[in-house]
């Protein structure tokens, strides 16, 4: 997260790290006790016998925290029409291998839902990625609030000039400064509703650096793929 301040801790329960063979390597959101919403481009190869974890209800991911649940991944399901080159679909699924336990510090958020349209609103973006000193935050979860901004003033010319497709959305500042970046990918965009409750609006997905001018972050529209995940968390 470039341009953020530290979270307070678990004030972001939903907030999932995901690990490999011990490794942070890209973010999640709990939206179910069993499965977590990631970005396609965080499913990578597996390595035989190597083990892929979710941690939940963590601040500090590099420390033992007594609200820290890290559970083995058990599946992960790649959006079947994702594609690498231009970067659509670019969402996923993973499987815990049993429930979470829910608490004060391992929550759920709710999905957006067909209608709820975020131009304009305020949403806030949250990882452990990379930070304003180009390292990655893994001592404490960090957060930015960044302004969804129309798909058409995103693929102007001087910006991504045609690249943002319509299940894509933007946000972030035309001066830049405030952006996701590398490790926050697959982390969640979380935006209000028009009833006021907190709902999980985009998925980080991609964007040319990170809080560069007229490069704003791009999201996976999460409101595009309800029907996907319901299908997918039905049938497995
Ligand atoms: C990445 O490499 C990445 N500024 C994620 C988000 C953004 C850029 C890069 C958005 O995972």
């Amino acid at each position: 997260i470039i341009g953020g301040i530290e979270s307070i801790p678990h004030s972001r329960p939903y907030q999932v790290a995901l690990v490999r063979s011990g490794e942070f390597f890209c973010g999640g959101s709990l939206i179910s006790k069993q499965y977590v919403i990631t970005a396609a481009h965080c499913v990578v190869d597996r390595i035989p016998n190597e083990k892929f974890e979710a941690i939940l209800g963590a601040h500090n991911i590099l420390k033992e925290e007594e609200s820290q649940q890290k559970i083995e991944i058990e599946k992960r399901i790649k959006h079947e029409k994702y594609s690498r080159k231009t970067k659509e679909n670019d969402i996923a699924i993973f499987k815990l291998a049993h429930p979470a336990e829910l608490n004060d510090k391992v929550k759920l958020i709710q999905l957006a839902a067909q209608n709820d349209h975020f131009l304009g609103k305020m949403c806030s973006v949250s990882g452990w990625g990379t930070s304003d000193d180009g390292m990655l935050a893994e001592e404490g979860l960090r957060e930015t609030d960044v302004p969804v901004i129309s798909n058409e003033k995103c693929n102007a010319l001087i910006s991504y000039g045609g690249e943002i497709a319509s299940k894509m959305m933007c946000a972030g500042y035309a001066k830049g400064g405030k952006d996701g970046c590398q490790g926050d990918s697959g982390g969640p965009l979380v935006c209000k509703n028009h009833q006021g409750d907190e709902v999980l609006g985009g998925v980080v997905s991609w964007g040319r650096g990170c809080a560069k001018p007229n490069y704003y972050g791009v999201y996976t529209r999460v409101d595009e793929y309800l029907e996907w995940i319901h299908s997918k968390i039905s049938k497995s």
